[in-house]
């Protein structure tokens, strides 16, 4: 018998903290768009059970078109029983939301409640959860009670701790649930997918967000699958992001202009095997001369070519030579003496000399305008 882990798919989140609107708008899409492909994945691969182990939906505003896809996606997979066990985000009841419940997605509550699932195959497993929002962690782990002789899968929403979670809110004193009889502890709401021994017995796992919002969700994002059989568990992690997205560091120190950072950049990119379809942000690093000549929005536009959205962020520092500067009689060679006075007075920090410098060599090379 096949089973699949999700968690923290987030549906209606925001996403505006890394995207302008077009790029949120899309990627609030393509959140739906790939938990509906996951069940049509799960239904096309005979698996029996989605559990949904928290923050399906992002918060209080879930959409019409997110809340009757994903009823109608239940609804039209009779064969699959889902197991949603509400997270920190999931703020509204699913009974009140979808305004029915379907007779194959069962629910949670405050307590641990258990239902037995029986494989087409003969399969036999025990999903047992909480929703641990609002109760005592070391309690409630004290509170579970499971038949060793089953093959026993534990459902919990927290961010794991090493501690006894005593008067601690959401969170899963991971040593609490060893020795308790689970084969495997399915987890949500930490975002990068873990896996790990739980006891001789068991593993416990997040299988991390299904897609990632923004630039803080970089790397790999899918789910995992476990195979039942013989009363015993196998898992593995399934890559199923439709898009990945990076923070790709690219050092331009020893360059001179946007053409070598983006060449720079598609180098950088091909090593780390950054797909068409993948987000990008790119950080420009190290020290930049300050003669190099760096378009960040034009390296931006240029490399949107290459990927599905980029964002360029400069954090790099500026060099600059003044003993270019010494000799040269024009106006800029003035100016730049004159900085270089005043970074030596204490009066400009280098950094702030580098941006002079950087602007008022090309407002006097005729390259910007004074407006
Ligand atoms: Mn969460």
């Amino acid at each position: 018998m096949k089973i699949i882990h999700t968690a923290d798919v987030h549906l209606d989140a925001k996403c505006v903290r890394h995207f302008p609107p077009k790029q949120a708008k899309e990627r609030r899409d393509e959140l739906l768009l790939t938990f509906l492909a996951l069940i049509k994945t799960a239904a096309e691969q005979g698996v029996e059970a989605i559990i949904i182990a928290g923050d399906l939906f992002d918060g209080v505003k879930v959409s019409a078109t997110a809340r009757d896809a994903v009823l109608s996606a239940f609804k039209n997979n009779s064969e699959i029983t889902f197991y949603y066990l509400c997270g920190n985000h999931d703020a509204l009841n699913p009974a009140e939301l979808f305004g029915e419940i379907p007779t194959n997605v069962k629910l949670f509550g405050n307590g641990f409640t258990s239902y037995e699932l029986n494989g087409r195959d003969g399969e036999k497993v025990v999903i047992t959860g909480a929703e641990a929002v609002g109760t005592d962690a070391a309690a409630l782990a004290s509170s579970l009670i499971l038949d060793h002789t089953k093959c026993n899968i534990v459902v919990l929403h927290g961010q794991e701790t090493a501690g006894s979670g005593a008067g601690e809110k959401e969170v899963i004193p991971i040593k609490s649930y060893r020795n308790r009889g689970i084969d495997y502890l399915a987890l949500g709401h930490i975002h990068a997918p873990k896996a790990e021994k739980l006891d001789a017995r068991g593993t416990y796992a997040y299988c991390g967000c299904l897609e990632g919002r923004g630039f803080d969700e970089c790397g790999v994002h899918g789910y995992r699958l476990l195979n039942v059989h013989n009363g015993q568990i196998t898992e593995e992690f399934v890559p199923f992001a439709r898009r990945t997205m990076w923070e790709l560091s690219v050092p331009v120190t020893g360059l001179s202009d946007s053409e070598e950072i983006i060449k720079k950049a598609r180098e950088a990119g091909a090593e780390q095997g950054i797909k068409h379809e993948d987000m990008v942000k790119l950080v420009l690093c190290g020290e930049k001369d300050v003669d190099a000549e760096t378009d960040t929005e034009y390296i931006g536009k240029t490399l949107s070519e290459d990927w599905h959205f980029v964002k360029v962020t400069d954090r790099t520092t500026v060099y600059t030579d003044y003993t270019k500067y010494r000799l040269d009689p024009t106006l800029r060679g003035e100016y730049v003496r004159s900085i270089e006075e005043a970074v030596s007075k204490g009066e400009l920090t280098s950094e702030e000399a580098g941006k002079m410098i950087r602007l008022g060599v090309r407002i006097l090379s005729g390259e910007e305008q004074l407006s």
